[in-house]
């Protein structure tokens, strides 16, 4: 029997998988003779051949896929529909067929916003926001995706699902990632067509990374990055860079043994290693080779990534920037510990309330909250831990999640704005 045509296995499970595996929901679909184009659920454009025997075809006919896009939101009912259902079973889908003339792939996309497009002010709050005049000319040149991404879309995929008669969940989740940081939305009062506010949206926010292009050009990560160590090293702190693939042995040494809650955490690399899912090791082994050749107390830093296995997402990443400094030898009391974070924290002026906590691996912690959300975790050493590092003096130290101080100072709603991440550029989004 004749292989189904890529456009019929779309058409039969609105549903794509990507190259590196991904299962996306289909946004919108166009096909013209010899190829197919595919908007995502999660904004992502594909452009394929339509074909009946390339790799995609087989993906979709054996449903073959590594997980689902988190950003697509696939629901576990479509995900089984998916894996189920035969072709002939899925109800027949939405392929609108357009005829694109080979000589117009290069037509950019419409820019003309009518109107502003969301109602509540546009806060100025920082560099990448300020307003500019810039004006950037559309880039014309290899565009075949963004070409076609401008063409009229469908409604998304899952519109039976949604309870509100005008967005789909699907619509609703890629407005509220175009959305500013500053930006609210109300979809039950919104006039607009998915369309129309999508349009919108995208050229606001072109116009935003337009503006951090003019104004600054800094990663705001980077930019935190080198305000923190500024202020550590002006304070005395001496700037370190530990390795991030270190011997899961040193996790062992810290308390975090492979029976442990944190352990099942921890990325394994290999038979011996992992990923650093905090700083103190590296922290320790350099207090150790420092004692006594840098003057009493030794005090020392590190920012970088750490990584942790994680489930829950609004305030947590499974790769993140953690800054922890510490002080071993005189002065290390809770005030001066205290003072320092507080000083730490006005520097930035970030709101904060401190508590008293407990964890596996320090026992006693002085926790600091934004809000319901963990800023940081401080310890007032000494902790048993520290003989098989080879530490016999007092110490104090505090580790901080430096997209958690971006999510609080921009007001983003979730912290994967701040994240290292290619969706969104200074929680701006990228998907455009
Ligand atoms: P939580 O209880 O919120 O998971 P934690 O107590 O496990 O955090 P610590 O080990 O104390 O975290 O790490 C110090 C700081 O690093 C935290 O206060 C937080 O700011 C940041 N941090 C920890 N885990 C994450 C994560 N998965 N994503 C982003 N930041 C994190
Ligand atoms: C404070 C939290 C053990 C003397 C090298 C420094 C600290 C808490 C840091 C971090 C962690 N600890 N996420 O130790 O400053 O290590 O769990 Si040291
Ligand atoms: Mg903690």
């Amino acid at each position: 029997m004749k292989k189904k045509l890529i456009e019929s296995l779309l058409n039969d499970t609105d549903m794509w998988v990507s190259r590196t595996g991904l299962l996306h929901s289909i946004r919108d679909l166009n096909v013209s003779q010899r190829f197919v184009h595919i908007v995502t659920g999660c904004g992502e454009t594909f452009d394929i051949r339509n074909s009946r025997s390339s790799r995609s075809a087989r993906a979709l006919r054996l449903r073959k896929f590594k997980k689902p896009c988190k950003q697509c939101r696939v629901s576990d009912l479509k995900i089984n529909e998916f894996l189920q259902k035969t072709s002939k079973e899925i109800r027949t889908k939405h392929v609108r067929v357009t005829e694109i003339p080979s000589n117009s792939i290069n037509i950019p996309t419409p820019v003309h916003a009518e109107k502003p497009v969301v109602p509540l002010s546009h806060i100025p709050h920082s560099q990448p926001q300020k307003v500019s005049s810039i004006h950037v000319k559309e880039k014309t040149e290899n565009k075949v995706e963004r070409k076609i991404t401008s063409l009229p879309k469908k409604p998304a995929a899952s519109s039976s699902k949604a309870k509100d008669p005008g967005f789909t969940q699907s619509q609703k989740d890629r407005i509220v990632s175009l959305l500013g940081p500053d930006e609210m939305i109300s979809f039950s009062k919104e006039k607009r067509s998915f369309q129309q506010l999508e349009a919108e949206l995208i050229n606001k926010r072109k116009d935003d990374l337009r503006k951090v292009y003019e104004d600054s050009r800094e990663n705001l990560l980077g930019k935190l990055e080198r305000q923190i160590t500024d202020f550590f090293v002006e304070r005395g702190f001496m700037e370190i860079k530990s390795p991030i693939l270190i011997p899961f042995e040193y996790m062992e040494r810290m308390g975090v043994g492979e029976d442990t809650k944190l352990s099942q955490q921890i990325f394994r690399v290999g038979e011996n290693m992992c990923l650093r899912p905090m700083l103190a090791p590296g922290l320790y082994n350099y207090l150790y080779k420092f004692d006594n050749i840098l003057p009493d107390p030794i005090r020392i830093f590190e920012i970088g990534p750490c990584y942790r296995k994680e489930s829950d997402g609004k305030s947590h990443l499974e790769e993140f920037t953690m800054l922890n400094f510490c002080q071993m030898g005189s002065k290390c009391t809770r005030e001066t510990l205290i003072l320092l974070i507080e000083d730490f924290l006005d520097s930035l002026n970030i709101e904060h309330e401190i508590v008293s906590d407990n964890c596996m691996v320090y026992g006693e912690t002085i926790d600091v909250l934004h809000k319901d959300m963990e800023l940081s975790s401080a310890v007032v050493g000494p902790i048993p831990q520290d003989i098989d590092w080879g530490i016999n003096k007092p110490w104090i130290g505090a580790g901080f999640g430096l997209e958690r101080l971006l999510k609080v100072t921009y007001n983003f709603k979730t912290i994967k704005r701040a994240a290292r991440c290619e969706n969104y550029y200074n929680g701006i989004s990228t998907n455009l």
